[in-house]
């Protein structure tokens, strides 16, 4: 990974930038992220797939091969599932020196409603060896990342992939997927960081050695050196956002109030364990007060919303918020950096002026 400490980000940046887009920190206003709101990462090119000549393959180490078509899979039975989505990347911009990569600061998220078949159902109709050990999933879209050249694949150990919740989903927001958020199929692993929701899905296949490839031998480590081996990135840490209060200063985005009673509200989410606290601070983080926490969704990795009073004194304020989840893991102060750039969840700080 290159790094630069130039505070102006690089035209590679800028371009990977102008692809991806973030979620807008107002939109925290909407329980469900419409459809354009929600953030894009897409690491190679759309792909444009003829959906009457699509399959899906479930292959490998299985007892029996299935080729499914967009109509077998519609007719299965269906389930939904509400899922936060967190790219790994989320806050990579806000590090010192900063990994060149998509240069997220916060809003690297989305919340959808996906509508599709449960996984695990597709993989017991299938048969997985008992001596299965992951379960790979791979993309259309194709690239070249490290210097190799690859279909974007992401696995899962069997026992997660078979766990409740995965879903290989067909709709978004009760419509048909868009062609950015994975059209015709994606997968939908509830909990983990964006990566792992393999878009453009056409091959699930069981393997019994460990997968090696790229997105999980090489990318998504966390690690300090190039050369060290680091942790797998996995499920998400918890992180609180604040919709931004008043309204915004075009250039800098820093916020104008008026003085008087203003409801703070935002979203909060962990993929590990439920949130158990929201806390916000008006103060850039010296003191510290309890936000009230509103479940939406029965979803256990869908947001929460939290809200909180603030009264406004005239002069200039700095606004955080923090989430713990019931582990304990709570989001620090500062970033701990390493050269991915990945799972970022020092807290937000918003900076208010009051008139
Ligand atoms: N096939 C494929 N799947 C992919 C990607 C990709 O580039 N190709 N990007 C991944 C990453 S890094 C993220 S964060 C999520 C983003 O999903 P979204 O664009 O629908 O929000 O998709 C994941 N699935
Ligand atoms: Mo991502």
């Amino acid at each position: 990974m290159a790094l630069s400490t130039d505070p102006g980000i690089t035209q590679d940046e800028l371009r990977l930038a102008a692809r991806n887009h973030g979620m807008p920190l107002e939109a925290l206003r909407w329980p469900i992220t419409p459809v354009g709101l929600h953030y894009l990462l897409i690491h190679y090119d759309v792909p444009l797939v003829d959906p009457a000549g699509f399959r899906l393959d479930v292959t490998g180490a299985v007892a029996k091969p299935l080729v499914l078509t967009l109509d077998d899979l519609r007719a299965r039975p269906a389930v939904e599932v509400v899922s936060t989505f967190e790219c790994a990347g989320n806050g990579r911009a806000m590090l010192e020196p900063r990994p060149i990569s998509q240069p997220w600061l916060a809003e690297a998220i989305g919340t959808a409603r996906w509508r599709g078949v449960p996984l695990a159902e597709l993989l017991e109709e299938a048969g997985p060896s008992s001596d299965g050990v992951d379960v790979v999933f791979a993309g259309l879209d194709r690239g070249v990342e490290g210097e190799l050249e690859q279909r974007y694949e992401r696995s899962l150990p069997v026992s997660e992939a078979m766990g409740a919740g995965c879903l290989v989903a067909y709709e978004m927001n009760g419509g048909p997927l868009p062609p950015q958020h994975g059209f015709p199929l994606r997968l939908v692993v509830p909990g983990w960081y964006g990566m792992t929701n393999v878009k453009w899905l056409t091959e699930i296949s069981v393997v019994e050695e460990p997968f090696t490839g790229y997105q999980v031998a090489t990318g998504y480590r966390v690690k300090q050196t190039e050369e060290e081996e680091g942790r797998p990135v996995t499920r998400m840490r918890p992180r609180s956002l604040m919709a931004p209060p008043g309204i915004p200063d075009f250039n800098t985005r820093d916020r104008i109030a008026r003085a008087g009673v203003h409801l703070l509200e935002g979203r909060a989410w962990s993929g590990r364990a439920p949130i158990v606290r929201v806390e916000v601070s008006v103060d850039d983080g010296r003191s510290w007060e309890d936000a009230t926490l509103l479940r939406d969704f029965p979803d256990p990795y869908a947001w929460c919303a939290w809200r909180h009073g603030w009264t406004a004194t005239p002069g200039d304020h700095v606004l955080c918020t923090r989430a713990t989840d019931e582990t304990g893991d709570t989001q620090p102060l500062e970033p701990e950096w390493n050269i991915g750039g990945y799972e970022n969840n020092a807290v937000q700080r918003v900076r208010v002026h009051v008139d």
